[in-house]
């Protein structure tokens, strides 16, 4: 007896289909033909992941130069917020202490009298000097005081001059009709005067009581 008897290889055979469909794979033609659309399918499943992949590791790069663009951003918007609330301290204080603020600067209108140094004197002991009016605007904020008060304003010889050290010849001047008229030969300080006029200066004695 030689060979295989046609049962052994009917047997083996059969195993081998077993161990055949346990792989998955069945070498019958149109099994085979479903294999390949089945890699092909999941191939082109694989290759759109990729695409996906790449696509949203740029999404990732582009958020996080975003997150940086944005820390950044944030940063610089504290800081803005710690310099805007300083501002608002400083106004909320002078504003407490009873001082307007008006285009940029911050007025005390004081109603204590005395003549043009101590007024000074009282200005520069609060970080400020007496007023300079520097156009129509101020003139009229100023004179809305509506009463006698000192200005910042001085006669040295025949020149007019602000305590900011300027010259009145070259700026805008405000004062009333006839005026400075030196009266008495003594006057030698400025002073809002006829506060219902535009025009409404008046020199006078600085040791007037204003
Ligand atoms: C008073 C003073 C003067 C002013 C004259 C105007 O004498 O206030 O400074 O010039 O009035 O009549
Ligand atoms: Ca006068």
């Amino acid at each position: 007896k030689h060979g295989h008897s046609f049962s052994d290889l009917n047997a083996s055979h059969k195993k081998l289909l077993v161990q055949q469909s346990r792989s998955g794979c069945n070498c019958n033609p149109s099994s085979l033909q479903a294999c390949y659309s089945q890699r092909n399918l999941a191939n082109r499943r694989l290759s759109s992941c990729n695409s996906q992949v790449r696509s949203l590791g740029a999404q990732r790069s582009s958020l996080l130069r975003q997150v940086s663009g944005l820390r950044s951003q944030y940063a610089a918007v504290v800081k803005q917020r710690d310099v805007l609330q300083g501002q608002l301290n400083v106004f909320v204080r002078y504003q407490n202490y009873g001082w307007k603020y008006y285009r940029g600067s911050f007025y005390y209108f004081s109603t204590s009298k005395a003549n043009w140094q101590a007024s000074r004197n009282y200005c520069t002991a609060r970080g400020a000097d007496l007023v300079v009016i520097n156009d129509a605007f101020e003139n009229n904020f100023t004179r809305e005081v509506k009463r006698i008060a000192w200005i910042g304003l001085y006669r040295s010889g025949s020149n007019w001059r602000w305590v900011d050290g300027s010259y009145l010849s070259s700026r805008a001047s405000y004062w009333a009709p006839k005026e400075p008229n030196n009266s008495g030969n003594r006057e030698d300080r400025g002073e809002i005067w006829l506060y219902n006029n535009i025009e409404n200066w008046n020199d006078a004695p600085w040791a007037d009581a204003n």
